[in-house]
C-alpha cells in the first residue's frame, strides 16, 4: 500500500497551535509553583513538586533544557554524581555506572533528557524561550507572589515590549551561577535584605555540602536551589560534579511541598533532608 500522508491546510495548523497554546497559558497564569531555570536543580525540583500534585511550571530562557549539564566537565560528555544523589537519577530512570567510593558516572545527554522527561511525565509544564526578568511582590507581610516574564527573543533584540506577570504560591530560583531571580529581587526590593555576593573559588566537597544545606526559602515565597545558593551564601563552587545540584533540587521541592501542603505533605524524594 502506498504511504498516504494526511493533507492539511496551513491555517488549520496555525489555529490549532494558537488554540492549544492559549489553553495552556490560561492555566499557567496562576500556578502553585514557578521554577526558573531548567538545569539539574530546576528539573529535579519540578519533577518532585509535580509528583506531589502541585501545579508546576518551569520557565527556561533557552530553547533547550539541561543548563550546565550539556557541557559536562569542560565539554567531556560525562557527569559525576556522588551518593546519595544517584537515588534521584534512579527515580528519573537514568542509567549510570557505579564507580569506587560512592561515585557514579552518567552521560550528560542522558541525564538532561531523563530528568526533563521525568519532570514532564510527573506533570510539570516546561516552557522554553521565556526569560524571567522580575518578580511580583506584596507587603504586609512582605512576600514574593509571582514572576514577570518576557520572550527571550524580545530580551535579546532589546525591544521595548511590556512583559506579563504570572502568579504562584512559591517561586524557586534555579538560574545557576547568577541567581537571576534573587538578584533582581535584591536590587528592586531592598527591604527583603537579600544580597547576591557571588560564589567563592572551587572546593568541591565543602561546596556540595553547603549548597544542599543552604537550599531554603530565602524570603517568603522565594526559594533558592542549585548554584543560586552559592551565589547568595558566597560559598565555594564545586566544579563538574552534580550530586549537590540534584540533592538541592530535591530538597527545595520538599520544602515547597511541606509549605504548600502542610500536614498532607508526603516525602517526595528517596532522601532524608
Ligand atoms: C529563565 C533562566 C534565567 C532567567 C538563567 O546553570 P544551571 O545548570 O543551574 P543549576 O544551579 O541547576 O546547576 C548548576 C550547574 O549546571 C553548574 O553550573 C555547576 C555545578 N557548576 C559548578 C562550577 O564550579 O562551575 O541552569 C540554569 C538554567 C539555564 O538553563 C539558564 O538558561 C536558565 O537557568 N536561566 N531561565 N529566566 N532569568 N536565568
Amino acid at each position: 500500500m502506498p504511504l498516504e500522508i494526511k493533507e492539511v491546510e496551513e491555517e488549520k495548523v496555525t489555529r490549532l497551535i494558537i488554540q492549544k497554546t492559549m489553553e495552556d497559558w490560561l492555566k499557567i497564569a496562576d500556578v502553585d509553583v514557578i521554577i526558573v531555570g531548567a538545569g539539574p536543580s530546576g528539573l529535579t525540583a519540578a519533577m518532585y513538586t509535580a509528583k506531589a500534585g502541585l501545579r508546576t511550571v518551569l520557565f527556561e530562557r533557552r530553547l533547550s533544557f539541561g543548563g550546565g549539564m550539556g557541557g559536562g566537565g569542560m565539554q567531556f560528555h560525562k557527569i559525576i554524581v556522588e551518593s546519595p544523589a544517584e537515588k534521584i537519577l534512579e527515580d528519573a530512570g537514568c542509567r549510570m555506572e557505579s564507580l569506587e567510593n560512592g561515585l557514579f558516572i552518567v552521560d550528560a545527554a542522558e541525564m538532561m533528557a531523563k530528568l526533563a522527561s521525568k519532570a514532564i511525565d510527573s506533570g510539570a509544564k516546561i516552557i522554553l524561550g521565556v526569560t524571567v526578568d522580575d518578580v511580583i511582590y506584596r507587603d504586609n507581610p512582605l512576600r514574593i507572589v509571582g514572576v514577570v516574564i518576557q520572550w527571550s527573543s524580545v530580551v535579546m533584540a532589546r525591544l521595548h515590549v511590556d512583559p506579563l506577570g504570572i502568579k504562584a504560591r512559591a517561586v524557586v530560583d534555579c538560574t545557576g551561577h547568577d541567581a537571576e531571580v534573587l538578584s533582581v529581587a535584591s536590587k528592586k526590593i531592598p527591604e527583603l535584605k537579600i544580597s547576591v555576593l557571588g560564589e567563592k573559588s572551587m572546593w568541591t566537597s565543602k561546596a556540595e555540602k553547603l549548597t544542599v544545606e543552604g537550599t531554603r526559602e530565602v524570603c517568603p515565597g522565594l526559594f533558592a536551589a542549585g548554584m543560586a545558593v552559592a551565589a547568595i551564601d558566597q560559598t565555594p563552587r564545586m566544579g563538574p560534579i552534580f550530586g549537590g545540584m540534584l540533592l538541592s533540587g530535591a530538597k527545595v521541592a520538599q520544602l515547597v511541598v511541606n509549605k504548600l501542603l502542610g500536614e498532607k505533605a508526603l516525602k517526595v524524594a528517596p532522601i532524608d533532608f
